[in-house]
């Protein structure tokens, strides 16, 4: 037997950058070559793609831990890393990608559509790139970004337009199976769908798809039979079937109260309330079903249901039932809002790159938080002194200075930047950093210095000024 998966824990993780190259241009006879060195290339991303050949996320179950490449370093005489490649996971359509709170991250219907779900970490700048006017010979490169991790849940939602809803044995599998050419399990035995089928019917000029779910029992909400974890099945549905049993031999049992129940099995799961629903009384060839069947429908009429009387096995009622159907399905369609576009990427929440925040922790040490900071603290190779300056000179360029000093560091401070589990701390000492800005900014080769007059000057320093701003809006080319 196939096993069938809709619902699987995934750990991915992008590839990372690759680091940057710090290297001098060396030819005979000119000792001074500039830097050559080259960047690293970008780790690749972890993409979800729908595609529709494939049904189930079993393959997920097996190998649950998914891993892009990660970019080459840079190396010299420019040359840069090759970037790793992006790995694309393919998943079912009507696939739910959830963090492990159970917040939805993506709902993903249509061929084509994608998620990045991990994001490859950025390549690190090599010294050539990050050579400037002001810092002629950087005796450092950046760092790769590692890649992003992420722990997400798959569950797989059938996409249907009618869903089958009732008792085990009550023929919604033998539905389906004259409704459509689908050819689903059948047996007089409880709980012969263990897995929602899915069938394509045809009605007139419409066609749509019905699928049934494994039935339910009372007490399916506690868990009793095989539960409600299927009815996630039925949530994209707009019509919803209830087939009820005329011809049971549980004496218990009857269609109005079978109804009941199965209703407050519905009301327990939750959010199938505003779906439309009609009833379908089975098995009227049974002579019995049909004196029943005839009894029940006023009741059930006064209720305000639609009732249809078939039979499965005799072929009674179904063209009926199915034009109906079809008729419920394309008012659902045409109240719908127009569907989007398919191939639509969604990828993890937009980044606020230009943000950080300073707070100051119960213990005393203040914590910088933000896309930039924490990325560049992750970029700065800290064996190099002249990357530390670097990195300093950022920072203080983004004002993470000022606001620590704003928010009452002083020096000597601890100060961490990054989350808990993965922070850089260090001691403020603020004085080094406006000190660098004293001694002159990194990289720059007092020997290449010339005086210039006045007019040069304010010209150098504006330059400076749209450089650093330049350099502040889009350092990254990547
Ligand atoms: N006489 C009669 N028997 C029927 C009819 N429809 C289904 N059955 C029988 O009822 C039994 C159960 O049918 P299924 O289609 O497997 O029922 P189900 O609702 O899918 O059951 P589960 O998958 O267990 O939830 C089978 O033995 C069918 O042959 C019908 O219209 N008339
Ligand atoms: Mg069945």
């Amino acid at each position: 037997m196939t096993t069938f998966v809709d619902r699987v824990e995934l750990h991915v993780a992008a590839g990372s950058g690759g680091h940057g190259c710090a290297s001098v241009h060396r030819e005979k006879f000119k000792p001074l070559g500039g830097p050559d060195g080259g960047n690293g290339g970008r780790g690749g991303d972890v993409i979800l793609t729908v595609d529709q050949s494939v049904t189930t996320l079993l393959d997920y179950h097996h190998s649950p831990h998914r891993k892009a490449t990660s970019g080459k370093p840079g190396e010299g005489g420019n040359r840069s890393g090759k970037d790793g490649q992006d790995l694309v996971l393919p998943v079912p359509d009507g696939t739910v990608v959830l963090d492990k709170e159970g917040n939805v991250l993506a709902d993903m219907v249509g061929h084509g559509t994608s998620y990045v779900a991990a994001d490859g970490g950025r390549g690190g700048l090599g010294n050539a790139a990050l050579s400037s006017a002001r810092r002629k010979a950087p005796g450092f490169a950046l760092l790769g970004v590692p890649g992003g991790l992420q722990d997400i849940v798959l569950e797989l939602k059938t996409v249907a337009d009618v869903a089958l809803v009732g008792y085990p044995s009550a023929g919604k599998s033998s539905l389906i199976s004259v409704l459509s050419a689908a050819k689903p399990k059948i047996a007089d035995y409880p709980f012969t769908t263990l897995v929602p089928n899915l069938g394509v019917v045809t009605a007139g000029s419409t066609v749509y798809t019905i699928a049934d779910v494994p039935g339910l029992i009372p007490g399916a909400s506690q868990g009793k039979g095989l539960g409600l974890e299927f009815l996630r099945h039925v949530e994209r549905c707009s019509v919803l079937v209830h087939v009820l049993d005329t011809a049971t031999l549980e004496s218990e049992r009857d269609p109005v109260s079978d109804l009941d129940i199965i209703e407050e099995e519905l009301k327990q799961y939750g959010g199938l309330g505003d779906r439309p629903r009609i009833v379908v009384l089975n098995k009227v060839d049974v002579p019995d079903g049909l004196d029943l069947a005839e009894m029940v429908r006023p009741e059930l009429e006064a209720r305000g249901y639609q009732v249809y009387e078939v039979s499965a096995v005799a072929h009674i009622g179904l063209k009926e039932l199915s034009f109906g159907l079809a008729e419920m399905v394309g008012q659902a369609r045409a109240a719908k809002p127009k569907e989007e576009a398919t191939r639509i990427v969604i990828r993890p929440k937009a980044v606020d790159d230009a943000g950080f925040t300073v707070v100051q922790e119960e213990d005393g040490l203040f914590r910088v938080r933000g896309e930039k900071p924490e990325r560049w603290v992750r970029q700065t190779d800290f064996s190099n002194d002249e990357a530390v300056g670097y990195l300093a000179d950022r920072l203080n360029r983004l004002g993470v200075e000022d606001k620590l000093m704003k928010a009452g560091a002083r020096s000597g401070d601890g100060v961490a930047i990054g989350p808990e589990d993965n922070a850089v701390v260090f001691d403020w000492e603020p004085t080094v950093m406006a000190g660098a800005e004293m001694l002159g900014r990194r990289g720059e080769d007092h020997r290449l210095d010339v005086p210039r007059p006045a007019a040069q000057r304010r010209r150098d320093q504006q330059a400076e000024r749209d450089e650093a701003q330049q350099e502040f809006d889009d350092f990254e080319p990547f």
